[in-house]
C-alpha cells in the first residue's frame, strides 16, 4: 500500500492518503481534498483500507423486518414519494391489531430486530407510539425494537411537553432498544429550510440522538445526499456527527441514502451515478473514523450498487428478508417489492470477497456464515 503512495504524485493527495493509512484523522478541508481530486480507484483503495482497520474482512448484516404504522404525515418535504394527508385515499393508519399480526408473520423466523418508523400523525401521543412498541415485545419479547425517527421523536415528545431525556426514558420503559438514523436529511440550515422546512433541525436531530446515547439506546444516523447539495456541504453534515460521536460514542453505524426521484416534487434535480455513490461510501469510511460501521441499505441503491460498496468501505448491509419498507419502490427504486434471502445475501458478501457475519442490533455475532 506504501508503493502505492508513493506513485502518487499530486502533493497534497500523497501527503492526505499517508495520513489515512497511519490511522490519523483527516480534516474537512483535507476531506474536500479528497473528494474533489482523488481518483475513484484511490478512494477504494484508501476506504477499503480504512474498513480493514474497523472490521477486518467482515462484512455484517442482520435479519430484520420493517413495520410503516403509518404514511399519514404532518410534514411535507419535497423529497418524500411516501407521506399522505389524513384522509387521502392513498393513506394507511395500521391498528394496533395489524401491527401484531405482522409480527406474528414472523413466528418461527429467526429475526432479531424490528424497524418502526413511518409518518409523523397529528393526533397520536407518545404512549400510542409506545403502546406499539410494548405490543411487539409481547408477541416476540426475543426481538430488538428499534423506533422512531428524531423527526417523530421530536414531535411526539414535544406535544407531551416532555424533555427529550424523560420522553425517551417512557419509550424506553416500554421497550425501545435503540433508535433508526432518519430525518439526518442535509444538516446545512439554508437548504434545509428549502428540502424540509417544517421539520426538526439539524440542532434537534442531534440533541436528540444525544439524549439517547446518554440514556444508553445506540442510534444510527443517515444523510440524504445527490439532490441540491454541495461537497461541503455533506462534509460539513459529516464534520457534525463526528463531533457528537467523540462526545457519546453512542452511534453503530452510518447510511448515506441516495435522493430518488419518482413521485416528488425534486424529480428535475435527477439522480446522481453511481460513482457518485461509490465516492460518497467511500468518504463517510474515511471520514467518519470513530463510527464503527458503514451501511448500505440495498432497497435505496439497489443490490448491484450495494454490492459495489463493499469495495469503497461499507461494511454492513441491510434490508434482509422481506423489507416491507415502501419509502423507497414509492421513491422509484429498482426492486418493487424488496426482499432478499439469507443465501443471497451471504452469497453477496461473499462474492466481494469478504465474511458474511449474522449480527444483532449491537453487533453481536449470531452466526459466521
Ligand atoms: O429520513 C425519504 C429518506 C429516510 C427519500 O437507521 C429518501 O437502520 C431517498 O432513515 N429518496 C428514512 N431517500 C429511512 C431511514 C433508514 C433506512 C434504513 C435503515 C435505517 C437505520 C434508516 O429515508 C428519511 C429520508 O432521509 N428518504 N424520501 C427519497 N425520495
Ligand atoms: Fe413526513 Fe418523513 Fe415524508 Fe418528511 S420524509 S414528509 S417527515 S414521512
Amino acid at each position: 500500500m506504501k508503493e502505492l503512495i508513493l506513485r502518487i504524485t499530486h502533493p497534497e493527495l500523497k501527503e492526505i492518503a499517508g495520513a489515512i493509512l497511519d490511522g490519523r484523522r483527516i480534516t474537512p478541508d483535507e476531506a474536500l481534498t479528497l473528494y474533489r481530486k482523488a481518483e475513484l480507484s484511490l478512494l477504494a483503495l484508501l476506504s477499503a483500507e480504512a474498513k480493514k482497520a474497523h472490521s477486518g474482512d467482515q462484512v455484517f448484516f442482520n435479519r430484520n423486518f420493517h413495520i410503516e404504522p403509518t404514511n399519514v404525515c404532518v410534514y411535507n418535504c419535497r423529497f418524500c414519494s411516501y407521506h399522505k394527508p389524513e384522509g387521502d385515499p392513498e393513506s394507511w393508519e395500521l391498528t394496533e391489531k395489524e401491527i401484531v399480526d405482522i409480527v406474528r408473520r414472523f413466528d418461527g423466523v429467526p429475526v432479531t430486530e424490528v424497524h418502526i418508523t413511518g409518518g409523523v400523525h397529528p393526533s397520536r401521543d407518545i404512549h400510542y407510539y409506545g403502546k406499539i412498541i410494548a405490543a411487539v415485545k409481547k408477541v416476540r419479547p426475543d426481538i430488538s425494537v428499534k423506533a422512531y425517527s428524531a423527526v417523530e421523536l421530536d414531535y411526539m415528545i414535544r406535544k407531551a411537553g416532555m424533555s427529550f431525556t424523560e420522553g425517551l426514558k417512557i419509550l424506553k420503559d416500554y421497550g425501545l432498544d435503540s433508535i433508526p438514523g432518519g430525518g439526518a436529511e442535509i444538516f446545512d440550515a439554508v437548504l434545509r429550510k428549502k428540502i424540509c422546512r417544517e421539520k426538526a433541525d439539524a440542532e434537534t436531530y442531534l440533541a436528540i440522538h444525544e439524549a439517547a446515547h446518554n440514556l444508553g439506546l445506540p442510534s444510527n444516523a443517515t444523510m440524504l445526499y445527490g439532490h441540491a447539495e454541495t461537497p461541503e456541504q455533506r462534509i460539513d453534515h459529516l464534520r457534525q456527527l463526528r463531533e457528537l460521536q467523540d462526545r457519546t460514542g453512542g452511534f453503530n453505524a452510518f447510511i448515506p441514502l441516495k435522493f430518488r426521484r419518482e413521485n416528488n416534487r425534486m424529480y428535475e434535480l435527477g439522480e446522481v451515478p453511481v460513482t457518485e455513490d461509490m465516492r460518497n461510501y467511500a468518504l463517510s469510511r474515511i471520514f467518519l473514523d470513530n463510527f464503527p460501521h458503514i451501511k448500505a441499505y440495498w432497497p435505496a441503491v439497489g443490490k448491484n450498487s450495494a454490492l459495489m460498496s463493499l469495495a469503497f468501505g461499507v461494511d454492513d448491509l441491510d434490508g434482509t428478508i422481506d423489507d416491507t419498507t415502501r419509502i423507497y419502490s414509492m421513491a422509484g427504486a429498482e426492486d418493487q417489492n424488496p426482499g432478499i434471502s439469507t443465501t443471497e445475501l451471504v452469497a453477496m458478501i461473499r462474492s466481494a470477497g469478504y465474511k458474511p457475519v449474522e449480527r444483532d442490533t449491537h453487533y453481536r455475532t449470531v452466526r459466521e456464515w
